[in-house]
């Protein structure tokens, strides 16, 4: 299986819940400014869309959408930690998270990464993302994950959004809960390994 991704980008999160599965991925990086891969092969090849992430099955299917490969990753390697198994209300709240976070949280935040867009809806972003935080922090007030107990895919993409906070100059300190998540998130084994492997922290020597 290959993973299409570009360093600290969305597709973290499946790479997260892969290494946190245990299942093996080859990563091929994409220049996404360039939209080309470091062969100078055209993205747009592998995936139309022509954005990360994408997964190559070994049958050549090509699938996309961080949300839906998150549970194809944890579904094929048949972890019911990771996302519980179908039919439960355990796993359409893992399912409710995962929406929130793609179409509240990574889309709204996507706007502060293009330099192209004006201080006025920037202002507009940050009090809706600000509100968002407010909402997780409360939630992460009642419970160390975001569906409960434990580290479900929803967290591996929560914290792979909300820790663009880090690189875009968005105040994380009122909400304390989630700063706290984050650091949590963060101290993983499986995403200290992926973080390292896109080159994003640096190996204890
Ligand atoms: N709907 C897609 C959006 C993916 C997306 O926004 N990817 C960004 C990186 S986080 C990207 O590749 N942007 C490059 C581009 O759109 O040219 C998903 O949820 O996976």
């Amino acid at each position: 299986m290959k993973l299409y991704y570009s360093p600290g980008a969305c597709s973290l999160a499946v790479h997260i819940v892969a290494r946190e599965a245990g299942t093996p991925i080859d990563l091929v990086k994409v220049d996404l400014p360039k939209h080309k891969l470091e062969t100078g092969a055209d993205f747009a090849a592998v995936n139309p869309k022509n954005y990360v992430p994408a997964v190559e099955l070994d049958t050549g299917d090509v699938l996309t959408e961080a949300s839906v490969l998150v549970q194809w990753v944890a579904e094929q390697a048949g972890n019911t930690a990771l996302l519980p198994a179908a039919g439960t209300m355990e796993r359409f709240r893992v399912q409710e998270w995962l929406n929130f976070i793609a179409t509240e949280l990574h889309k709204t935040f996507s706007w502060l990464w293009h330099p192209e867009t004006e201080e006025g809806t920037r202002k507009t972003v940050r009090g809706k993302l600000a509100a968002r935080f407010a909402q997780l922090d409360e939630r992460l007030g009642r419970s160390p994950y975001l569906a409960g107990d434990h580290f479900t895919v929803a967290d591996a993409y929560a914290f792979t959004i909300v820790n663009w906070a880090n690189f875009l100059q968005v105040d994380l300190k009122p909400f304390p809960h989630l700063s706290d998540y984050l650091n949590r998130v963060a101290a993983r084994p499986a995403v200290r390994a992926a973080l390292t492997a896109e080159g994003l922290l640096k190996q204890a020597a």
